[in-house]
């Protein structure tokens, strides 16, 4: 059994099928590993779905922002945003069943056989893994409760509080629980987040550094793999730690790494998320949602 993890999808399936195909990959007996963000602003997110779904038995998957998000929206609680790609996702007569699956997966995975972690964004400098495990499974059950999931969704987003505290409790609690697993990319030595920040590791604030470089790491000496991060353009020189977000959805590429060889696998993408080899193209800036740019999912009630 070889085991393969892959950077965020972002609807791009082309890219997946190609790296796929390259080292023979075979449910049956392989593992596919994705760091999350399986769906949005690419071209194929329910087609993606559709492909996870069907090797579900195969696939060890973390949740990104961009899959939360898709949860939200199916429950009304945000709108899409122009540059979503998720309509297809809502409107499919399967949606219940690829959102029910989806809503099951985990924010923080860890295989104790190999000694590897993965996770969207990264796992805040001051939690050992045994406490990111712990406060990822209070997450991973408010999704899986039916009577959590729809205050969970709804009081998930904001940027607030920017720091973990062992007293906060509700929504608040799991909001910046959240935010560390699959949203985080810089913050302080201990733990306070800058949830602006997007580009290179250069362009830290004061006082503020990527998440994985803190001295004081607690997770310091463990293997993490994360995606989220595409500025990084898959380089993260911390020992142990993948970086594997190579922005394929912006027409970069997609990562794939072997978890027995540490072998790297690429595959080029076109600015339209699909296989190609056109130049690289410089990521549009990210439109700012206000209402005026936001289309609803379904007409407003009578
Ligand atoms: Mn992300």
């Amino acid at each position: 059994m070889a085991v393969y993890a892959v950077g965020d999808l972002q609807g791009c399936l082309e890219p997946l099928k190609c790296l796929l195909e390259r080292v023979a990959f075979d449910p049956a007996k392989d593992r596919l590993w994705l760091v999350g963000d399986l769906v949005n602003r690419g071209p194929q997110s329910l087609e993606t779905l559709r492909f996870l779904y069907s090797i579900r038995e195969s696939v060890v998957c973390v949740l990104g922002n961009h899959d939360l998000h898709l949860l939200a929206t199916s429950r009304k609680i945000e709108r899409l945003k122009k540059a979503d790609t998720l309509r297809e996702v809502l409107e499919a007569p399967d949606s219940d069943q690829l959102l029910q699956w989806l809503r099951q997966q985990k924010l923080v995975h860890h295989d104790t056989e190999r000694d590897i972690a993965m996770v969207h964004a990264g796992i805040p400098p001051q939690w050992t893994l045994a406490k990111a495990l712990k406060h990822a499974a209070e997450v991973e059950a408010a999704l899986r409760d039916d009577n959590l999931y729809q205050p969970f969704l709804a009081g998930m987003y904001g940027n607030e509080p920017t720091k973990w505290d062992k007293d906060l409790h509700g929504v608040t609690r799991l909001r910046v629980i959240t935010n560390y697993f699959t949203r985080m990319r810089f913050c302080t030595s201990d733990g306070k987040l800058d949830l602006k920040g997007k580009e290179g590791i250069d362009t830290a604030l004061p006082g503020y550094a990527p998440w994985f470089s803190h001295k004081n790491r607690k997770t310091r000496g463990q293997k993490i793999i994360f995606g989220h991060w595409a500025a990084l353009e898959g380089k993260c020189d911390e020992p142990g730690v993948y970086a594997l977000d190579t922005g394929c959805v912006w027409g970069a590429a997609m990562t794939m790494l072997n978890l027995d060889t540490f072998e790297r696998y690429r595959c080029e993408c076109d600015p339209a998320g699909k296989v190609g080899h056109a130049p690289v193209p410089q990521p549009p800036v990210e439109p700012a949602a206000s209402p005026a740019t936001e289309i609803p999912i379904t007409p407003p009630a009578v």
